[in-house]
């Protein structure tokens, strides 16, 4: 479709509702954005820009606007030409990563149930339709759609939030040839709410696996697996809910099974193909070492009732969370290759959730999030006006709420030591029941922090004043889950299984293990958010900011204060004050003369005696502002030296 029709196109189906651009807004306020926001979504526009952040708002319905149709309208348009649209964003980064070669990746940030999962889709799906490739690069475009089934089957659940609740984080690269042809790809995926194994909240269920299988089980396989009716299981039936409206476990079933066949992979029936006596024993007992006479000893100790279903549900959550891993490991395998060349990383964790009893995984969870949301303030709101002062531009500051505060609150090592360090000391000192440790930790919380501004404690846990808004959190169960062990013995069980598949699934090495430091949860969560936010530092960013307009999941339920408050704590007022003051096109001098040095026989020249484009050549162009600009730490981002051109003369910030 030529760029003509194509807008004759979108002119017909498209009406004008509210501003597609809120850098457009007469008023700049929360009032306005809210406003703005609804008349749209109310309109069947789900989309908006913030210059090229793009706000989604979750439409609990299918909208008719993602058809093979609007892939053709957005493919190579520019982002004025059409309505806001995430195939817009998709496209931009796809054809971002080609020109300039380099490594894209979208942050996909929203709370839980507004809408990132559907997003993370419908990236995938327009990136593998757009690319081209052969028959090796279509297995790599089936294995990159069919690991979402596969994956939510297993790491998904119906959360009172949202009915199909992602319980890990994803960061999904989609790898390319330099080309453009998606010719592999990686998973890394992010603590797994293993707990929802073997207990769920009321209104809640376990991962979307189990009642997939006891509903679309063939009898063969019931047979085989000993397979009946949810509310025979312990480990389901506490909740008491076993269906999710609008889902049918039976074909996701099939679903399932399909996606399983595209990775190669047999259905892995994890029977133990253990002794049951050895597994009996080894759930109502431990080994322990005594010292008698002066020796050691290791004897065997009857646990009670309670440290038995302790170790029982502890084995159970080891076997789900390394199954959920090996199932990981299988795709990336089927998808890997030699070397890696383009990227193109799509992240979607679980978003900022609040429920009535908040625990340890509410706690990890939040704390990604907020780790999220730092990345956002960094490098749209911080960086960007540190930027203007440095190139000597006139700037009238914008304040905005840096939550840097509460993730150091959360993550820091010392002065004050934070939630996680505090957890882990005292993790490190509890007794091997742990009676006792929560207590513990809330006391010595409200002794080294008590006084933080974004902390404050109640009987029976303490509150985090969180970006989007204070989090009660019950210590109890917080230094059991945090500490994370499972005992040698039990391990020692499975590494003793008759099938190769449950012993591959336990590989420690325990004699090397006993002599270092465990590792706890909460240590993990932390290097594996760090290291994430390194990963996305060396892309370029790409940002969607969701957003879930009511709690009934229902189509045109507009809950005003609760957008509002949204809007708020996403920092759209600011986002949109620093876009508009600010300068809406910028790059970097070096990409932009390889890009535009044919344009004029000086600057080509200026390309080391005329060399291609594309060449290594440094450009020797003046810089832009006073004088040299000082090196920055995050270099790899924002380099200091661009050219920016303001785009429609608006510089004006209030109106
Ligand atoms: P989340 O990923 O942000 O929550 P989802 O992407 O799972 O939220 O969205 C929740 C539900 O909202 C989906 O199952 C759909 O029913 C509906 N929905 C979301 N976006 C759209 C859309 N663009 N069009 C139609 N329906 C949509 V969580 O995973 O809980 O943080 O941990
Ligand atoms: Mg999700």
């Amino acid at each position: 479709m030529g760029s003509k029709e194509r807008y004759h196109w979108v002119a017909q189906n498209v009406k004008v509702s509210g501003v597609d651009d809120m850098v457009l807004l007469s008023k700049i306020n929360e009032d306005a954005i809210t406003d703005n926001l609804k008349k749209r979504y109310m309109d069947d526009y789900i989309f908006t820009y913030i210059g090229a952040v793009l706000i989604s708002v979750n439409p609990f319905k299918q909208l008719p606007y993602f058809t093979d149709r609007e892939v053709e309208i957005y493919q190579g348009a520019a982002q004025y030409e059409n309505p806001p649209h995430i195939y817009a964003l998709a496209d931009t980064m796809y054809r971002n990563m080609m020109i300039d070669s380099e490594n894209q990746c979208v942050i996909i940030s929203g709370e839980s149930g507004a809408g990132k999962t559907v997003a993370a889709k419908y990236i995938m799906s327009y990136v593998s339709k757009v690319s081209g490739g052969g028959d090796k690069v279509q297995h790599v475009k089936d294995i990159i759609l069919q690991s979402n089934p596969l994956l939510e089957a297993f790491g998904n659940a119906k959360t009172v939030r949202n009915n199909n609740s992602s319980r890990f984080g994803k960061y999904f690269e989609i790898q390319f040839s330099r080309g453009g042809a998606p010719d592999g790809g990686k998973i890394s995926n992010f603590l797994l709410e293993k707990s929802r194994v073997v207990s769920q909240n009321p209104g809640e269920r376990s991962f979307h696996i189990y009642y997939q299988l006891l509903g679309g089980a063939t009898p063969e396989q019931r047979e085989n697996l000993g397979v009946t009716t949810p509310d025979y299981y312990l480990y389901l039936n506490q909740s008491g809910t076993y269906t999710v409206e609008d889902m049918d476990d039976k074909k996701e079933f099939t679903d399932t099974m399909a996606a399983m066949s595209v990775v190669v992979l047999a259905f892995p029936c994890f029977l133990l193909g253990i002794p049951q006596d050895g597994l009996c024993s080894k759930l109502t007992s431990r080994m322990m070492d005594s010292k008698w006479g002066g020796k050691t000893e290791s004897i065997s100790v009857t646990l009670n009732t309670e440290q038995a279903c302790f170790s029982r549900d502890a084995l159970a959550k080891a076997l789900y969370t390394r199954l959920f891993d090996f199932l990981v490991d299988c795709i990336n395998k089927a998808m890997q290759k030699d070397q890696e060349e383009l990227n193109i990383g799509v992240l979607d964790i679980y978003g900022f959730e609040i429920f009535q009893r908040n625990g340890f995984e509410q706690f990890c969870i939040n704390f990604v999030n907020e780790k999220l949301q730092q990345i956002f303030i960094e490098l749209t709101l911080k960086a960007e006006q540190e930027e203007y002062v440095q190139e000597g531009i006139k700037w009238t500051p914008i304040e905005y709420f840096n939550n840097k505060v509460v993730c150091d609150l959360i993550e820091s090592k010392v002065n004050p030591p934070g939630v996680m360090s505090i957890l882990d000391d005292v993790c490190a000192t509890m007794h091997a029941k742990g009676e006792g440790a929560d207590q513990t930790l809330l006391q010595k919380l409200q002794g080294q922090i008590g006084s933080h501004e974004h902390f404050s404690s109640w009987n029976k846990g303490f509150i985090i004043h969180h970006y989007a808004g204070k989090v009660s959190y019950d210590v109890s169960g917080f230094c059991e889950r945090n500490r994370d062990v499972l005992f040698t013995d039990i391990i020692e069980l499975m590494q003793s299984s008759e099938f190769p598949f449950i012993r591959a699934l336990f590989p420690e090495n325990l004699e090397a293990e006993k002599r270092g430091r465990p590792s706890t949860a909460s240590t993990k969560i932390k290097k594996q958010a760090n290291s994430l936010v390194q990963t996305l530092m060396k892309c370029t960013p790409h940002y969607i900011r969701c957003i879930k307009p009511n709690e009934t999941k229902r189509p045109r339920d507009w809950e005003e204060n609760r957008v509002r408050h949204q809007v708020e704590y996403l920092g759209l007022r600011e986002n949109i004050r620093v876009r508009r003051a600010g300068y809406a096109y910028r790059r970097v001098f070096n990409k932009f003369l390889h890009r535009y040095a044919i344009l004029t026989k000086e600057t080509w020249a200026s390309l080391e005696g005329g060399r291609a484009p594309g060449s290594h050549a440094p450009p020797q162009v003046r810089q832009h502002g006073p004088g040299p600009v000082p090196a920055r730490q995050d270099q790899s981002l924002h380099q200091s030296s661009r050219v920016a051109v303001p785009v429609g003369g608006d510089e004006g910030e209030e109106v």
